[in-house]
């Protein structure tokens, strides 16, 4: 299986974030990527390659133009302001309601005004990053495309909280959903898009949730416990077109084991088969894992191994795009189980 990774994706590395009344070190950090790339290539059974340059476009298929240039801008417009110190961070925010859904002129109007939370800082290089992590998503439509059965996207910072002109949750830019939206436009009719992460994928189930042609499906926890909170419950289906073709399957904190995961897992599958999909991609999220220091699921190394497996008897080009999971020292391995279970399937 061919991995797509670039060195440019650790020029992002932000500070802090603001987490239980303090701040602590950003648990989204250079060495998830160390970690699995480590793990990748003592395997043996993978090929990394660089990705190719995409440029700002496809942003665009999925992001408004004017958050995409506030993200590109960000960087300087803060750096006149604090120096070059402190990271770009939001304090103050728009919400939806009594105050105004207005565009302020200065960066830290702008930055509440694209921000949904306070954990997606802007550093002096995360746009190269950010880009690059994009990249590594359409290489992978274009090795899906060229024919082989899968590829994982190593993409740093993850993208699925990141929805149409709102960063947050570590996520900037959506890589999972520019990959499904890339696949539409080579020519498959119906893409599928599993979100494995322990987080709902809010931004991606925002930006296909009119659409009948790509169906968001996510296992996650519960949001009325946990994050993103405000979306992610199972009465969401869709709205117009999209009707029935957006499933959530929230599971409950601290109780979700294997037991409870797998039939969870078998619903979620059953409905990329129903629904017909060409192609997957797998928001691969790893923070189901039962050592993760941010999540609540009970998940253990070998039952990656069986998730890779489920996901490949469905026998569709499957792009994995990697999304979060915190547990630095197991990451690798975790990961790795998962991309092994998909290539033994039968
Ligand atoms: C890509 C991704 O996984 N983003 C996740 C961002 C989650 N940020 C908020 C986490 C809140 C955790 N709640 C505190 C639990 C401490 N035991
Ligand atoms: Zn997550």
């Amino acid at each position: 299986m061919k991995v797509i990774y670039s060195e440019k994706q650790k020029l992002h590395q932000v500070k802090y974030e603001f987490l239980g009344g303090e701040a602590t070190p950003c648990f989204e950090k250079p060495e998830r990527a160390d970690m699995v790339l480590n793990a990748i290539t003592s395997d043996g059974g993978y090929q990394v390659i660089e990705p190719k340059t995409f440029g700002i476009d496809p942003m665009l298929w999925v992001h408004t133009p004017d958050y995409v240039e506030f993200l590109q801008n960000a960087w300087n417009e803060w750096e006149a302001t604090y120096g070059s110190e402190r990271d770009a961070s939001p304090y103050c925010f728009v919400p939806a309601r009594h105050l105004r859904n207005r565009v302020p002129k200065d960066i830290e109007g702008k930055l509440g005004y694209y921000s949904f939370d306070m954990t997606a800082a802007i550093t002096k290089t995360s746009f190269d990053a950010i880009s690059s992590a994009v990249d590594c998503a359409l290489t992978g439509v274009d090795v899906l495309v060229s024919g082989e059965q899968a590829a994982f996207a190593l993409c740093r910072p993850p993208g699925h909280h990141a929805s149409p002109d709102l960063m947050g949750g570590y996520c900037y830019i959506n890589n999972a959903a520019i990959a499904a939206e890339g696949l539409r436009r080579k020519g498959h009719e119906k893409v599928a898009i599993l979100d494995i992460d322990y987080h709902h994928g809010n931004g991606t189930q925002t930006m296909f949730y009119d659409r009948d042609d790509v169906l968001f499906v996510s296992i996650h926890g519960d949001p009325d416990y946990d994050y993103p909170h405000y979306l992610g419950f199972d009465d969401e289906h869709g709205e117009g077109k999209g009707k029935g073709f957006n499933l959530n399957l929230p599971l409950p904190q601290g109780k979700t084991d294997w037991s409870l995961y797998r039939p969870t897992l078998e619903t979620a599958i059953e409905r990329v088969r129903t629904f017909g999909a060409e192609s997957l991609v797998v928001s691969l999220g790893m923070d189901t894992y039962e050592h993760d220091p941010i999540s609540h699921f009970k998940l253990k190394l070998e039952d990656y191994l069986n998730i890779g497996e489920m996901l490949g008897e469905l026998g569709l080009p499957t792009l994995f795009v990697f999304e979060g999971g915190y547990a630095v020292d197991d990451l690798g391995h975790n990961t790795v189980a998962v991309l092994n279970g998909f290539t033994s399937a039968k």
